[in-house]
Formats: structure tokens, C-alpha cells, sequence
């Protein structure tokens, strides 16, 4: 592109997009993600960088959603998705972040010197996706990237209100038509075809029934089910809520991560004793599962839940087809419930990871195997199936052909089951609506009451705390997390704290979507969870820096 065109770019930019505050945001574990208001800018610098990286990949497709996902209604945020489908490279973070914060004078000299350190070639053609959720700021939001990607003569197709993952996959089936097809009917095509071929083969049968409710959050997810609920030809019969009418307001007292951390049910649901239920988040890519037992209390199977549930069915099935060469693991974080590795690793003898926060993370190490679960606690989580997997298990369900042995009907009965849940997956990333049609299989599949699925074992009790401090960034820690080497003497004290406490465990870290430090506990009983948190969070507020008040002892 001549200079002389690029000038005019920057001059619009200067003109539609200035940048009008000096806060310094980062490209975290998420993207960008902060107050509305503070994001147009940023949201038409990601449309800049976004043509620049799909010409670094030969001018593949790329995605940018607009989302701020659980955050309430005044945050937006923007992520990049490789064309892959995956989260954008670690290594490109900081020239995003770079890109942000630039002041506009900056502009085009550092786009200039990006082009050049990333070395991509500006004749290419370029491609990118866009997405966003239902939040009044993302039309905006979503017009900004749109001017981003044509400034530097990429072509944007906008999607309008999708999924996170929805967006995701389309990225991918562009790039890899094997996949599926970029369109939302290309997405329910497959996903809830799959689901719907899953459950021809298997009548509903014990104690599991199709009846389910769901807490839409007020965004994007329950609006797309209730498009789903109407083609599901009876298989599941779904009760939808907060659906964003009546006043609903986005992810507030409702949805995944207020049922996850405040351990209480959503706002507007109405469930009898034991009726199943599930809360999405705002942009739909994560779940969780609850019900309120005998004794009014909710009792959550959170992203470890789900999790064991899936290994567990998945690995039956490897073995119902004979592929025992198939290898299978799980992933999962600090924040995983101590009693499901111990489930997953003594019960299902499934081998477990266990990585830092942040799905890139774990989608990597999933990758390790030839079926890799992954799930954060909050509920974001997917499978993944490597090319080998994929080959074998279609080879035995199809003509009953494995490299090992010659299969069976049952064998192979088995392996066309495990095709469709690999086809119900969405694997380029945690996806609420796939892992609901995945959980309903499995639990259908078992014949299993939801009190039933809670039993494999009891979780025990723990509690996440925020905490401010000066400056996050004084917490270092190692070990995927679960220790701490800076501020000095803060782990010492830690582990004393722990060790008062039978199954206690406690690790702190600073959060990548928030300015401030997660505390996380638990231990054998509620009330030693909670002392425990607090304890750990006066630690970290005396040695790194608390501000406003210190944290108090639960009475
Ligand atoms: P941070 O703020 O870095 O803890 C949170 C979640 C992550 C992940 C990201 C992205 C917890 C404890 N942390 O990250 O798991 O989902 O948001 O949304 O749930
Ligand atoms: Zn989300």
C-alpha cells in the first residue's frame, strides 16, 4: 500500500477513533476488556492488527470478537481468533497491547514498524470475521473494528450477535471446510445435528429426563438456544430464563460466574427440588450445572463437573470400541476442586495436567493427547480431538477397520456414538451451548439423575476472594500457580496457614481481566474454607500491598 493512502488511514483515525484516555490497558487472558467508553480506539486498532495478521498467515481468515463476556453491561472488551479457531498467539499479545496505547501521533510510525518486525506482506489479500455480543456498546464497538480492517484494505464480514464460540468456529470452518460450514446454520447443522443423531441411537432410559432449565445470563447464549430449543424434535425440553427481556440486565445476579462464585442460584429461577438445571455466561462460552436439593440448598456441578462427566463417558466409549491406543487426559488449573483430581486420577484413571489460568493454556496441553478434555472450575472448557483420533474413530465406526483389530457391531455401534459427540464438540474453544448438548448426551447416555451425577463425589468446600492491592504485578508465582515467589515470605506464610487445616490447600495470583489478586481456599469444611481465604487474604494484603480495607475474619 502506497504511503500516501496510509496517511489518510491514520488521519481518520485521529478524526473517528482518537484516543481519548490515557489508561494503560493490557491485552490479557481474554483481550482487552474494560469499561465501554474506554474501547473504541482500541476496538479500530484490533481491526488494523487484524488484517496485518491474517497477511502474516497468507491471508487466512481471522477473527475479532466484541465482548466483555461475564462483566456487566458497562464493560466491552475485543479478542483476536487465529484462524485455527483459536485464541491470538501468546507472542502477539504485546504488540497488541503495544498497538493500544500508542498515542495517535504514534500511530503510524508503530504500525509501520510492526508491519515490519512481523514481516507481513501488505499486497496480500485479508480476512477477517466479526462478532459481538448483545451489549448495547457493541454495535459501536463492532463498526470500529469493521473501519479498522478496511483502512488497511482487509475485507471484515460481520456476523452481527453471535457467540463467542460461534464466532470461533466459523473462523475455523473458512479456513478448513472439512471442519464445517461459516454460517450459524452451518453451525447448528452440525452441533445440534450431531446431538440429535446421538440421541436416535439412545432412548432416553433410568433416571435421566429430558427436562431442562437454563439461565441464559440476559446475553447472547440464551438467545441462541431458544433458536436451537424449536429444532430439537423432543430430545431435550428446554425451560429458558433470563433471557435479556423485562428489564433483565446482562450477567447481573444471574449466569455462569455469579452462580459459580457466589454459590447461589441465579435471579428469576424457579426450580422445584432436584429439577436440573444450567446458567451460560454473557457471550455463551461458559456452563455450569446446579439444583437445589431437599434442604433448599443449590448444590453446582461446576467446569470440573463437567469435565469428569465427559472423561468418564468418553473414555467408556474408547474402550466399548476397542481403541484402547486412543490415549485420553484431562487438563485442568489451580482452581480445579481438589476432590475431582482425585476422582479423575484414583476413579477414572485418566492421567490430569494441570496448567496456569487462561484457556490458551490449557487448550495447548490438551493437545498433548489423542482426546484431551480441558475445563476451567468457572465452566469454560472443550475436547479436543487429534487428526489420529478423528481417523481411527470414524475408520471402526464406519467399516469396522482399526489399525489394532477388526471390530465388532458393538464395537463399532460404540465408535459411531463417540463420532457424533466429537461432532457435538466444538473444539476450537469452551463453547456453553456444545457443552450443554454434550453434558445432556453423556447424562442421557448413563441414564443419570443430575443428584446421581453430584454423587461421584462431594466436592470440598472452597471460596475465591478479590483483593486490591498498589500493584498486582508484585505476586509472582511458579508451579502452574499454585505457588507464589514474590513478595518475599508471602508463600512461607501461606503454606503455615494451610497446614493448620486437614485437606487444605490455598494459592494466590493476580488476575489477568481484573486489576486486582485472586485468593483461593479450601479445605475440609465450609467454615475452615472461608477462615482460611481470609486468612490468606490478610497475608497477601499486609505483605503485597493491600489498599482500602484489610480483609476481615469471617465472625
Ligand atoms: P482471571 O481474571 O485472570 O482470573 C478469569 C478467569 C479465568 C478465565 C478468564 C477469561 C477465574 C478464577 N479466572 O481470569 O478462568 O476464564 O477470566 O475470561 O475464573
Ligand atoms: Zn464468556
Amino acid at each position: 500500500m502506497p504511503p500516501s493512502s496510509l496517511r489518510v488511514v491514520y488521519a481518520f483515525a485521529r478524526e473517528m477513533y482518537p484516543k481519548n484516555s490515557d489508561v494503560f490497558i493490557q491485552y490479557g487472558t481474554a483481550g482487552f476488556r474494560t469499561k465501554a467508553n474506554l474501547l473504541e480506539h482500541v476496538v479500530y486498532r484490533m481491526g488494523l492488527l487484524a488484517v496485518i495478521r491474517s497477511r502474516v498467515k497468507n491471508g487466512r481468515t481471522v477473527g475479532m470478537m466484541i465482548t466483555a463476556s461475564h462483566n456487566l453491561e458497562p464493560d466491552n472488551g475485543v479478542k483476536l481468533v487465529d484462524p485455527d479457531g483459536e485464541m491470538l498467539e501468546e507472542s502477539w499479545e504485546e504488540i497488541a497491547t503495544r498497538l493500544a496505547n500508542v498515542s495517535d501521533n504514534d500511530l503510524e510510525s508503530t504500525t509501520a514498524e510492526i508491519i515490519k518486525q512481523v514481516n507481513a506482506d501488505m499486497s496480500l489479500k485479508a480476512s477477517v470475521f466479526i462478532g459481538m455480543d448483545t451489549r448495547y456498546t457493541s454495535p459501536r464497538l463492532a463498526a470500529a473494528a469493521a473501519n479498522g480492517v478496511i483502512a488497511l484494505k482487509g475485507t471484515p464480514k460481520e456476523f452481527g450477535i453471535v457467540t463467542t464460540p460461534m464466532l470461533h468456529f466459523f473462523v475455523k470452518c473458512r479456513n478448513d471446510n472439512r471442519y464445517g460450514t461459516p454460517t450459524e446454520e452451518g453451525y447448528y447443522d452440525k452441533i445440534v445435528g450431531a446431538f440429535k443423531a446421538f440421541c436416535q441411537k439412545l432412548p432416553v432410559f433410568g433416571d435421566y429426563n429430558t427436562t431442562l432449565y437454563v439461565d441464559g445470563a440476559n446475553g447472547v447464549g440464551g438467545k441462541k438456544l431458544n433458536i436451537i430449543k424449536k429444532s430439537l424434535d423432543g430430545e431435550l425440553d428446554l425451560h429458558l430464563f433470563n433471557l435479556g427481556g423485562n428489564g433483565g440486565k446482562l450477567n447481573l445476579n444471574c449466569g455462569a460466574d455469579f452462580v459459580k462464585v457466589s454459590q447461589s442460584p441465579p435471579a428469576g429461577a424457579e426450580l422445584a427440588p432436584l429439577q436440573r438445571a444450567a446458567a451460560l455466561d454473557g457471550d455463551g462460552d461458559r456452563i455450569v450445572y446446579y439444583y437445589i436439593d431437599h434442604n433448599n440448598e443449590m448444590q453446582l456441578l461446576d467446569g470440573d463437573r463437567i469435565a469428569t462427566l465427559l472423561a468418564g463417558y468418553i473414555a467408556e466409549l474408547l474402550r466399548a470400541c476397542g481403541a484402547s491406543h486412543i490415549n485420553i487426559g484431562l487438563v485442568q488449573t489451580a482452581y480445579a476442586n481438589g476432590a475431582s483430581t482425585k476422582y479423575i486420577t484414583e476413579h477414572l484413571k485418566v492421567p490430569v495436567s494441570c496448567v496456569k489460568t487462561g484457556v490458551k493454556h490449557l487448550h495447548r496441553a490438551a493437545q498433548a493427547f489423542d482426546i484431551g478434555v480441558y475445563f476451567e472450575a468457572n465452566g469454560h472448557g472443550t475436547v479436543l480431538y487429534s487428526d489420529r483420533a478423528h481417523a481411527d474413530i470414524r475408520s471402526i465406526a464406519r467399516d469396522g477397520v482399526n489399525v489394532i483389530v477388526r471390530s465388532d457391531p458393538e464395537q463399532r455401534a460404540a465408535a459411531q456414538l463417540l463420532c457424533h459427540v466429537a461432532d457435538m464438540t466444538n473444539q476450537t474453544v469452551g463453547d456453553a451451548v456444545s457443552d450443554l448438548l454434550l453434558a445432556e448426551a453423556a447424562l442421557r447416555a448413563r441414564g443419570l439423575h443430575v443428584a446421581r451425577w453430584a454423587r461421584a463425589y462431594r466436592d470440598l468446600p472452597c471460596r475465591q476472594l478479590k483483593l486490591l492491592v498498589e500493584d498486582r504485578n508484585v505476586i509472582s508465582t511458579t508451579d502452574a500457580e499454585r505457588k507464589c515467589t514474590s513478595p518475599e515470605g508471602l508463600q512461607t506464610k501461606i503454606d503455615e496457614l494451610v497446614a493448620k487445616y486437614n485437606s487444605g490447600r490455598a494459592f494466590v495470583r493476580p488476575s489477568g481481566t481484573e486489576d486486582i489478586v485472586r485468593v483461593y481456599a479450601e479445605a475440609d469444611t465450609r467454615t475452615a474454607a472461608d477462615t482460611l481465604a481470609a486468612e490468606v487474604a490478610q497475608a497477601v494484603f499486609d505483605l503485597a500491598g493491600g489498599r482500602g480495607e484489610r480483609p476481615v475474619l469471617p465472625a
